[in-house]
């Protein structure tokens, strides 16, 4: 663990204390830390220099908008190698709340991404890609077929 110092305006730390502790923080490092790694990743993602992630894919639709809920788990048919998980929640009699957990080819995750928020009906889509790293890029891709 590395342990620096910055120095900063007494109004700057003020207002720097109160963001984190609206934020729910306890202290600044973790604040600070986090703060880091978002710039760190958010530069990698603009530069494109992260081949791989993992991530969340959420968004809301009514599932009584004429055959979305089909035409959302086409979609993550065609791309079952990308698609960890789904959750599903009923929000109210209308509309629906799903998180999709991904991992992939960044460019095939965001492909994905676009694809399924394009949908007509599908709201609030939202993206929270976190770049990673691979072993030797050996990618499996499964079909598991049940076998009756
Ligand atoms: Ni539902």
């Amino acid at each position: 663990m590395e342990r620096f110092t910055i120095s900063l305006e007494e109004r700057l730390a003020k207002e720097f204390d109160a963001l984190i502790r609206d934020k729910g923080y306890r202290n600044r490092s973790e604040a600070v830390r986090d703060m880091l790694r978002g710039s760190i990743e958010g530069a990698r993602m603009a530069r494109d220099d992260a081949p791989y992630c993992t991530g969340c894919l959420s968004y809301v639709y009514n599932h009584h908008e004429r055959d979305l809920a089909e035409r959302l788990t086409a979609i993550q048919h065609r791309h079952h190698d990308l698609v960890v998980s789904t959750t599903h929640a009923h929000l109210d009699h209308d509309n629906c709340i799903e998180s999709v957990i991904v991992r992939g080819a960044t460019r095939d995750v965001r492909a994905f991404a676009d694809a399924l928020v394009a949908e007509r009906g599908v709201r609030h889509g939202h993206l929270n890609l976190v770049p990673v790293d691979v072993h030797a890029g050996k990618h499996v891709h499964v079909h598991a077929k049940p076998k009756s």
